[in-house]
């Protein structure tokens, strides 16, 4: 069976009540193609997690940003996986380069959380993805290994990942990969999933791209054979993340 293709929006720390009423109102009106076809997965704030889930069509799903790394308890300003799993949020994204930057997560503990995740039912939108220095020091693909595999040092099961593929230097910068440059590193990530944990899990798990996607630039980077969908940011608070769902078809 195909990989069917995937759109996250990450609404990052934006929004307000008004603000997330009028992004539901269009994602509701919106014409998309059928669940069979594309899997969409918005991911508001915490604080709008639950007004999201029951307001949202039921074809889109929600994600959280983020999760703790273990069991809840004494982590003030943490919310725990079980806490996500209790309100039926069926996502997190773990690994986002902006934590990963700005909140100093290491690749072990990113894969701690996606194992931790996983084992109380969630799915994991997992993110690796290399710095402009690290592309121009021709590390890319030493970087974006080393990062999946903390994960695949942890997880055994893939069935519930999705790995987004974030160049950094791509990330709310407007200056999006070529198509190109995202298959080559999709490619090269696919052929280190098979060499190193499995051909099944190589050939099933979706990789998406995720910097500056667009409504005008996502039909290309969607032809291309090992681009199985995105992580959009910016333009996932706007009307275009319609156009962007339906670059599936
Ligand atoms: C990358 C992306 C969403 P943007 O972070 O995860 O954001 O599309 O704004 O570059």
């Amino acid at each position: 069976m195909g990989r069917k293709f995937f759109v996250g929006g990450n609404w990052k720390c934006n929004g307000t009540s008004g603000e997330v009423k009028k992004i539901v109102e269009t994602l509701n009106a919106g014409k998309i193609p059928s669940t069979d076809v594309v899997e969409v997965v918005v991911s508001p704030p915490y604080v709008f997690l639950p007004v999201v889930k029951s307001s949202l069509r039921p074809e889109i799903q929600v994600a959280a940003q983020n999760c703790w790394v273990k069991k809840g308890g004494a982590y003030t300003g943490e919310v725990s996986a079980e806490m996500l799993a209790d309100l039926d949020i069926p996502w997190v994204i773990l690994g986002h380069s902006e934590r990963r930057a700005l909140l100093n997560e290491s690749n072990e503990f990113v894969g701690d959380k996606v194992a931790y995740a996983l084992s109380k039912g969630l799915k994991v939108i997992a993110c690796v993805g290399e710095t402009l220095e690290q592309r121009e020091a021709g590390t890319t693909m030493e970087v974006v290994a080393a990062q999946t595999k903390a994960i695949a040092d942890r997880v055994t099961d893939w069935t519930n990942v999705v790995v987004a593929y974030e160049p950094v230097w791509a990330i709310g910068t407007g200056k999006v990969a070529s198509p190109e440059q995202a298959q080559e590193v999709h490619c090269e990530l696919r052929k280190w999933l098979a060499a190193n944990v499995s051909s099944e899990v190589a050939s099933t798990t979706r990789i998406i791209y995720g910097g500056s996607v667009n409504g005008a630039n996502c039909k290309e980077l969607a032809a291309k054979p090992d681009v199985d969908g995105f992580l959009v940011g910016g333009a996932s608070l706007k009307p275009e993340f319609i156009d962007i769902i339906n670059s599936a078809t």
